[in-house]
């Protein structure tokens, strides 16, 4: 992987924050990579690029999401957050030539989540999670559950995001729900082992 290419690419696209916030969680997603067995490169690249559209204007990010030949539902139309990872991850392929599928689907559903996710769509999940830069009430406890266990670190993640839309009276995207139903059965099926 051309690791200075990648960092040079997002860094014309984002201002500082995010992109320390992008280096955090790609250094995030190779600790967790490691640790669950996963493929330390991908999820570095997916990790930097997760959020290579965030400060896209809204009307660019729709125009690259149909360039892509992706329909938005409801909910996605009427909540311009969940735009940034879908246009992210039409851009990757369209301006970077990335055809790992599953690069792609961890950008695509880093923000929401979805039913059945793969291991590095967990990880980059997680990673956003737990970069050095975030200090949100809880970070220290989803670090430890990160290390410890990817799917219980994503029902807290999911129970802080899902609860935090509630609070402020905000769709939840159908793959947020999908996503806490599964990991919960998921949790469930661990512990009848
Ligand atoms: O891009 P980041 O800031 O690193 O993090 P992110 O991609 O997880 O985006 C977080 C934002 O996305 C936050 O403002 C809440 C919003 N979001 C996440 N899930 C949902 C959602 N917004 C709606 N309306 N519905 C969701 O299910
Ligand atoms: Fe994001
Ligand atoms: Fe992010």
């Amino acid at each position: 992987m051309d690791r200075a290419y990648y960092l040079e690419f997002i860094k014309a696209r984002m201002g500082e924050r995010r992109y320390i916030h992008s280096v955090n969680v790609a250094k995030s997603a190779v600790k967790l990579a490691k640790i669950y067995n996963a493929d330390p490169e991908k999820a570095e690249l997916a990790g930097i690029l997760h959020d290579c559209c965030k400060e896209f204007e809204p009307k660019e990010m729709l125009q690259i999401i149909t360039d892509g030949g992706i329909m938005l539902d409801e909910t996605e139309k009427s909540s311009n957050k969940l735009w940034h990872s879908i246009a992210g991850s039409v851009y990757i392929r369209l301006k970077l030539g990335i055809e790992d599928e599953d690069i792609i689907n961890a950008v695509r559903y880093h923000t929401t989540g979805r039913a059945r996710m793969s291991l590095l769509e967990k990880i980059i999940f997680t990673a956003d999670f737990i970069g050095e830069e975030r200090t949100y009430d809880g970070v220290d406890i989803m670090r430890e559950k990160a290390e410890r266990c990817l799917e219980e670190a994503m029902l807290f993640g999911l129970q802080f995001t899902i609860s935090d839309l509630v609070r402020r009276k905000l769709p939840i995207h159908s793959g947020a729900i999908a996503c806490y139903n599964d990991i919960l059965t998921q949790l469930g099926e661990k512990e009848q082992l």
